[in-house]
């Protein structure tokens, strides 16, 4: 028997509706407003604006019970709204695993991408349903929503990885995503 810190938590089944993009049982689920993405769009006037005007939820995360552990298997569906801050797409805060270990995304509903950054190189996958995205140990990660509908993806992530927000703030994700007439473009970090 190995000699597991945390013991495993028993099998269980969790019933997955990738249409409702909704996992049962619940865990906690958590809503992501433009308030807390405070540093992260390239137009801090228009982010402040937003804020003001509404503080809309920008995206939320429901995840399964099991628990963020390690040698645990967490799973989680994230829904990234519709929506600009001065043409920057909407999207997830992004973060860095400060243990480096892989990660899957499965694109669900919507239109989608997956830009990753690992402090030199800047990777994008464009995520339509269907897509598994894989991100390496190591890559800095963020999920952008390009489409005209809500953008869901399930992540699956080992537990014991953690979650590192500062490491975006620090040094960015390499490109920003715009909404363009005709679609969507990748600029520099800076533009
Ligand atoms: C995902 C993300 C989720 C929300 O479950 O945590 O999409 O994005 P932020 O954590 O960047 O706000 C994941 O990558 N977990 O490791
Ligand atoms: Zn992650």
């Amino acid at each position: 028997m190995p000699d597991f810190a945390t013991p495993p938590i028993s099998p269980f089944a969790i019933r997955f509706d990738a249409e409702a993009a909704t996992l049962s049982p619940e865990g906690p689920t958590l809503e992501r407003r433009m308030s807390d993405l405070e540093g992260l769009f390239a137009d801090h006037d228009a982010w402040q604006a937003a804020v003001a005007d509404g503080d809309p939820v920008v995206y939320r995360v429901q995840s399964s019970p099991v628990p963020e552990a390690d040698r645990e298997l967490p799973q989680s569906i994230t829904t990234i709204e519709r929506g600009t801050t001065a043409g920057e797409c909407w999207m997830t805060k992004g973060h860095q695993h400060p243990n480096h270990q892989g990660e899957i995304y499965l694109a669900l509903h919507g239109t989608g991408g997956l830009l990753m950054f690992d402090g030199d190189r800047v990777e994008w996958l464009d995520m339509t349903p269907g897509t598994i995205g894989y991100i390496p140990p190591g890559w800095a990660h963020r999920s952008v929503n390009v489409g005209d509908e809500p953008y869901s993806f399930l992540a699956v992530y080992p537990g014991g990885a953690g979650h590192d927000y500062g490491w975006v703030l620090e040094h960015g994700m390499g490109n920003r995503i715009h909404r363009t007439g005709d679609g969507f473009a990748l600029r520099p970090y800076s533009a």
